[in-house]
């Protein structure tokens, strides 16, 4: 990766994206992009920000031959929870934002990096040790957009050629910016509220097994992925990684090392219980481990030791 275009940049992982690309690519090569400016955000400050809107192929051309761009990082989605209160904008912004990614790519000779998720599985799938082949059957529509925009960017590296990448992301956890209404956001405001209010009300019920991923985990994947030997990539749109399967109560009893008064209770949402339930309690990554390499740095205590760590300096606690 040369000169990189991030779509989606102001979101939970573009934003901290964006800044460890700069740091390892160098600033000038590194270009934000997203539906709306936030003049105060440090990504709009600290280097190339430019307005995309994913709908509007013209955006997306204009900005790749502006920068002459070789490989393009496609952030911009609607995550599950959201999806399921307006399913046809997940499926436009997922899908039709995504096809046209891919054909401003195709037609500009750009890598591609989209992002699967855990979602792209169903309760039909094995949900335990989850290969990396299996049934895929998802019922909410952020999954069906992930499977679907899986098989599209498989389809475009064997029609065309198009070097497409991706993994399937678990739940996402990072103190810079919050998840943007997702099921496993849960596993984020449990340590804002641990250390706000050493209490949190959960609404994902005990014993619901999920896979999570620390963010600086998440950032090594897309470099790692881009920059894997392509003759050794036997799969290409969809490497299963994870780095720690747990429920709630793991979280509880993780924080309550470091905050040893923390309680929690739970008040279940049961549109977010039930796409929890239909996602893999923990995946398997022997693929991605084989093909690209891929290793954790950060477990569950070492994640909740960094997290409170960081929280308390944004959030200006001192206790
Ligand atoms: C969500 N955080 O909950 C996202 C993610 C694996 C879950 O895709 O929708």
């Amino acid at each position: 990766m040369k000169k990189i275009l991030i779509t989606g940049a102001l979101g939970q992982i573009g934003s901290e994206l964006t800044t460890h690309l700069r740091n390892i690519y160098g600033k000038d090569n590194v270009i934000a992009s997203g539906r709306r400016i936030v003049e105060e955000s440090t990504i709009v400050q600290s280097g190339s920000y430019e307005l995309v809107d994913v709908l509007d192929p013209k955006q997306i051309d204009t900005v790749v031959k502006k920068y002459n761009i070789d490989s393009i990082i496609h952030l911009a989605a609607i995550l599950s929870a959201v999806g399921e209160s307006n399913p046809s904008a997940a499926w436009n912004i997922n899908i039709n934002g995504l096809y046209n990614v891919l054909e401003v790519a195709r037609e500009n000779k750009c890598a591609l990096f989209t992002p699967s998720s855990i979602a792209a599985f169903g309760k039909s799938s094995p949900l335990d040790n989850t290969p990396q082949d299996t049934v895929q059957r998802p019922e909410t529509i952020y999954g069906v957009t992930k499977v679907s925009g899986e098989l599209l960017c498989d389809y475009y590296h064997k029609k065309y050629g198009l070097d497409t990448r991706g993994v399937r992301y678990p739940g996402v956890i990072s103190y810079e910016t919050l998840p943007g209404g997702g099921t496993t956001d849960y596993a984020v405001h449990i340590y804002y509220e641990a250390l706000k209010r050493r209490k949190y009300t959960c609404f994902i019920q005990e014993g619901t097994y999920m896979d999570m991923m620390y963010m600086p985990d998440v950032l090594n994947c897309v470099v790692n992925l881009m920059e894997a030997d392509p003759s050794k990539l036997k799969h290409r749109n969809a490497f299963n990684v994870t780095s720690i399967s747990c429920a709630p109560e793991d979280f509880c009893n993780s924080i309550k090392k470091y905050i040893p008064d923390f309680q929690m209770d739970y008040d279940i949402d049961p549109i977010r219980q039930a796409i929890a339930e239909s996602w893999p309690n923990s995946m398997d990554c022997t693929a991605a481990k084989e093909e690209w390499g891929f290793s954790v740095k950060y477990n569950l205590d070492e994640m909740t030791k960094d997290m409170l760590e960081k929280l308390k300096m944004k959030l200006d606690i001192k206790a």
